[in-house]
Parts: structure tokens; sequence; C-alpha cells
């Protein structure tokens, strides 16, 4: 995906025109383009100039910068700005998360001209008490570094499993390969990955590698064999790429899906059985004959058991529910009948009501909650009661035009530092939908923040906790709070929990998901949308689900609107009275 690149290089133009204290209006619409760039789903690579032009905060001229990084591979403004700036700042700028500011400090105050030298800095602890680092930016230059030189550091799925998809359809185009697929970590949608390990097969597979060691993002080649080769992208992760047999796929497929963990049970249960498993096929003992290997079933079938969904192989039960028929039939995206945390321009999202509401029917939805934000949330433009008021409106009017398709007033309401929501409660009344999140004082101890997820749990309005823990992957961790005791609240009351299905939340976690499970907590899975293609994450969401072992019964969101309206907690009062109560 060229989106990563463009996004830091509009990033990195922001930047330098900050350092020289230009417009300010020119600096955010730099800023805004990156994260609408980076949030698309799509790689701008395929995309028409007109398509390019129509992705907010992208006007004439910015998509006139995409088109050339496109047909050329740089943005003459940024090579102009980079020129204004030492050589030795340049070489700190291919860390990842280094911008041109904190770059350009650290070479004013520490004289330091390249990753090594920083490096070493860092080590000594020079970089103790300069303006705006901590120990954790110290700790994510390190790994930035490494990630340079190894290519082996974790990334979130969401920035990882776009590349792979772009990497198989590229070696479809221009290489002779049969069946190819992508295996490990990415296949079984772990939230984090390390590396990427695609399988293919093919009658050609000298040509296979040519090809794949020429793909557009490989930036260094480090290792090509007649079978196996490895590189690295341009985004500095690693791509292993194996060929196989035809009759070995199957088992090759099992094998490098992993987990190890779930591979080593399944040999164990093969040794009982006096079979061997390994990545070339399945083999009874005596005599080593194969007895299959060409499908990935072939393995399961053989020791007696089920086809295991890859979201499932963690040795995390599995294997004994599989023995027991007692495997979950897993939620599928297709389940899914609508999305219940959606922002629009009333708040920070991008489009207006109507154009949301396009963009779901499109996606095939029966129905989508919107929630902008409430006051308390001033970056985010967030919602008072008028305002909030005003919206309740707009959507009783358009929901008395559209035929097949519902819209929920609803709200993402800020739960405050001391536990109390963010808006009147005669408003709340008027709302199908309350999804209650926290946004500030992460820091808060266990028991504090707890006690404020509580007490929004006990709120008779509230339907949902929206990201219950807070996190961003790689960015920040989870608060502190006790999920057990939330979870059990929740179940007490009927409050769902949300799977926040933005790449970079997936919040809940897989495990809390499969405790909620066990608390009978209603769950639902939402995109917190605020780009329209972002409703494409919810395939996230539902993975996350999967990961906890859910099916369809136990999301909210798969309910048909009349169901679902009944099921979601509310103290809706049925007439819209907000208006006669207010002042
Ligand atoms: P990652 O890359 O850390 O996100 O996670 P994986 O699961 O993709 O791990 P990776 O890339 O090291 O290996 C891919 C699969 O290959 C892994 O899931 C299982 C299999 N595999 C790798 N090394 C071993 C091993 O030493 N023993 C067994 N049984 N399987 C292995
Ligand atoms: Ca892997
Ligand atoms: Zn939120």
């Amino acid at each position: 995906m060229k989106n990563q690149q463009i996004a830091r290089i509009f990033d990195e133009i922001a930047e330098f025109l900050e350092l020289r204290g230009e417009n300010v209006f020119r600096i955010r619409a730099y800023r805004r383009a990156a994260q609408n760039i980076d949030g698309l789903p799509k790689d701008v690579g395929s995309m028409s100039d007109d398509e390019i032009e129509a992705v907010p905060g992208i006007g004439k001229d910015l998509a006139g910068k995409i088109h050339e990084y496109l047909t050329t591979g740089r943005i003459s403004k940024h090579e102009e700005l980079m020129k204004t700036i030492p050589g030795g700042v340049i070489d700190l700028l291919r860390i990842p998360g280094m911008g041109p500011k904190k770059a350009m400090m650290l070479y004013e105050k520490l004289g330091v001209k390249g990753t090594e030298e920083l490096e070493k800095a860092i080590r000594e602890g020079r970089l103790a008490g300069l303006p705006g680092i901590q120990k954790k930016t110290e700790e994510n230059i390190l790994r930035g570094i490494s990630a340079l030189e190894g290519g082996k550091e974790r990334r979130s799925l969401g920035r990882v499993l776009p590349l792979a998809e772009e990497i198989v359809r590229q070696m479809q185009e221009n290489a002779p390969v049969e069946q190819i697929i992508v295996a490990g970590s990415i296949r079984r949608m772990k939230e984090t990955v390390r590396d990427i390990d695609i399988l293919t097969t093919s009658k050609r597979p000298e040509e296979v590698m040519e090809a794949f060691v020429k793909l557009p993002h490989v930036s260094r080649v480090l290792a090509q064999g007649p079978t196996k080769s490895s590189v690295l992208t341009e985004e500095g992760v690693q791509v292993d790429l194996r060929v196989v047999e035809d009759g070995s796929f199957g088992a090759a497929l099992a094998y490098f899906t992993g987990s190890k963990e779930h591979n080593i049970r399944l040999r164990e249960m093969a040794v009982r059985k006096r079979l061997k498993i390994n990545e070339y096929g399945i083999f009874e003992e005596p005599g080593e004959k194969k007895i299959g290997g060409r499908k990935e079933t072939d393995v399961y079938r053989a020791l007696g058991l089920p086809y295991i969904p890859p979201e499932l192989r963690e040795d995390a039960g599995e294997i004994d529910a599989a023995l027991g028929g007692k495997l979950p039939r897993l939620l599928e995206l297709s389940d899914i009948r609508g999305d219940l945390h959606v922002h629009t321009r009333a708040s920070d999202g991008s489009h207006d009501l109507d154009t949301v509401v396009k963009a779901a029917i499109g996606h095939g939805y029966e129905y989508i909650a919107i929630t902008d934000h409430t006051k308390g949330l001033g970056v985010a433009h967030g919602l008072d009661e008028e305002r909030l008021t005003e919206e309740i409106r707009l959507i009783d009017e358009a929901n008395t035009k559209l035929k097949g398709f519902r819209i929920l007033k609803g709200t993402e309401i800020d739960i405050r530092s001391d536990g109390r929501l963010d808006l009147a409660d005669y408003v709340l009344t008027g709302l199908d939908i309350v999804v209650a999140s926290i946004h500030s004082g992460f820091n808060q101890s266990s028991e504090q923040i707890t006690r404020r997820l509580l007490s929004a749990i006990r709120h008779p309005c509230v339907s949902v906790i929206g990201h219950p823990t807070g996190r961003l992957i790689g960015e920040r961790g989870a608060y502190a709070v006790d999920m057990d005791a939330v979870l059990r609240e929740a179940a007490k009351h009927g409050v769902a929990m949300e799977i926040n299905a933005y790449p970079l939340r997936l919040d809940l976690n897989d495990r809390h998901v499969r405790l909620a499970k066990e608390y009978a907590v209603p769950l639902v899975i939402s995109t917190d949308t605020h780009v329209r293609n972002q409703f494409d994450f919810m395939t996230y969401g539902v993975s996350v689900a999967r990961r906890g072992w859910l099916e369809k019964k136990d999301v909210l969101n798969t309910l048909p609107y009349e169901k679902l309206i009944k099921k979601l907690r509310s103290c809706r009062t049925g007439k819209a009275r907000h208006r006669e109560k207010k002042g």
C-alpha cells in the first residue's frame, strides 16, 4: 500500500511547515489529508483521480501531489523541504514515528547525525530531559531503529493485512502461481503480527521467486532460493514466500498457519494414532505411506476431528471442544446487519448524515446508529444538549423518508472523570442507544477507573460501553480497569460491551470477549466510522469476535431492527419529550 508512505510524507510536510512557522491552516490541511489517506481501506494506487479527489480533505492540489507520488515515487514539495535540513537529520527521518521536528531537535541538542549515533545517545542516557522526550519516547525510537534493521517488529493486523493481500494480488498478476494464500498469524487474524507468511503452488517455482523479489514493495532481498524466499518491504515488514507441491499444500497450510502450540497438540494426537503429520503430508507410521496432505481438512480428518477455523487455533481449548463436538459455530461477517457506532460531521466525522446513511445502505446494512461525541470532548467538537436535540430532529426526519433502513438516534457520551455522564438525562430519554466511553484520565488508578465504568453501567440510560479498555495498539496500553468486575456488572444490568473494530483499537480484545461470553454479557461489534469507507473495518471486529469464540446469537447487531431495539438497553420514553422538558 502506498497509502502509508503518502500519509507519512504529508505528515512530514506539515512538520516542515510547522518548523518554519507557516500558515496553520495549511499545516492542518496536510495533517488531515494524511489521516484520511492512512484510514483508506483501499490502495490509492488502485483509485481513479476522481476517487482520490473525493477523499475528504483532498482537493485538486493534494490530489496532484498524490498523483505525482504514484507516477514518480516522490513529491517535489517534500523534496524541496528536505533540502532545507541538514543531511544528518534525513537519516533520522527513516525511523518509524520520527518526524522532522523531533529529528531537528535531536540534531541540534545532541549533534547526532544518524540512527547509529542516536541509538548510542539513547543507551548513554543523553536524551533524558530533552523537550518532549520521555522514557516511552526513547523506547519507541529504539524499537523503530531495530524495526528498520530487522523487519521483525510486531505490528497491528490492520497495517499488515492490507499489505499481505496486495502482495498476493500482485503475485497473481505477475507470476505463474496456482493456489496462493496468506498463512501464519495473519490467517489466524491475530491482533498483531510479526511477518507475512505466504504459501503457493506452481509448476514454475523459479519464475515465481524471480517475480517475488522484484515486486514493487520490496526494499531488500534477504534470501532467494528455489522454493523459499524472504524479502523486506519498504514498510520494513518481512515477507516469506514458499512454493510447495500440490499434494502437500493442505499439510503445509495447516503447518504454517499455526499456531505452533496448536500444531504441537495435533502432532501429539497423531503419534497416538500411529500417524505422522508434518508440512509435507500425513503418513502412516510403519512404512511412511502418505495418506493425505492435498487439502487442509485431510489433517483434521485423519485425527478424527472436524475442521477447526484458523482463528481458534491457539491451543485454547479448541481441540477438546472439537473432540467433544462442542466447537462454536463462529459468527460470520455476513451475519452483521448494522453498525452501532458511527460519527458524522456534527462531531469529528467527515460527512453529513445523508452521506453516512447512503454509505451504510451501500454496504448492505439495515440500520446504523449515529453516535457523535458529546460536549466534554471539545477537540472533537462534541455536541451539547441543544445540538444533540437538533441532531435527533434531523434523524427523525430522515427516518420518515427511508424504506427498509433505520437510523438509530444515539450518542457516544463521554464518561467524565468522576463517572458521571456528559449530558443531562432529558436528552438521553429521547435516544435509542447510548454508547458510553472514556476519553480522558487514562492514568487513573485501577480503583478509580473501574468505579468510573461501573457507575456508567449503572446509569439506566447506558446501552453499550464503547472501546472498554481505551488501548491503541502499539501506541497506548489499556487503562488499569478491572475487566472482570466491569463484565460482571454489565451482565447484571444487561449493558452491552463493544468490540470496537477500528484496527488501531480492537477493544475489547479476544480474551475479554471470551470472558464476556462466559458471563453472558451481550456484545456489539462497531467500527467507530469517521470516514465512510471505514465501514469496511467491520471485518476486523468480526475477527476479534471469532477469536473470542462468538456465535451469531452472542452479538446484538446480527438482529433485525425490531428485535435489536427490544434487546438494547435504553431509557427511551417513547415520545421525544425532551423539548418540552428543556429549561
Ligand atoms: P508471528 O509471525 O509471530 O505473528 O506468528 P506466526 O504464528 O505467524 O509465527 P511464525 O511466522 O514464526 O510461523 C508461522 C507458523 O509456522 C507458525 O504459526 C507455526 C509454524 N511454525 C513455525 N516454527 C515452528 C516450529 O518450530 N514448530 C512448529 N510446530 N511449527 C512452527
Ligand atoms: Ca508469521
Ligand atoms: Zn470514542
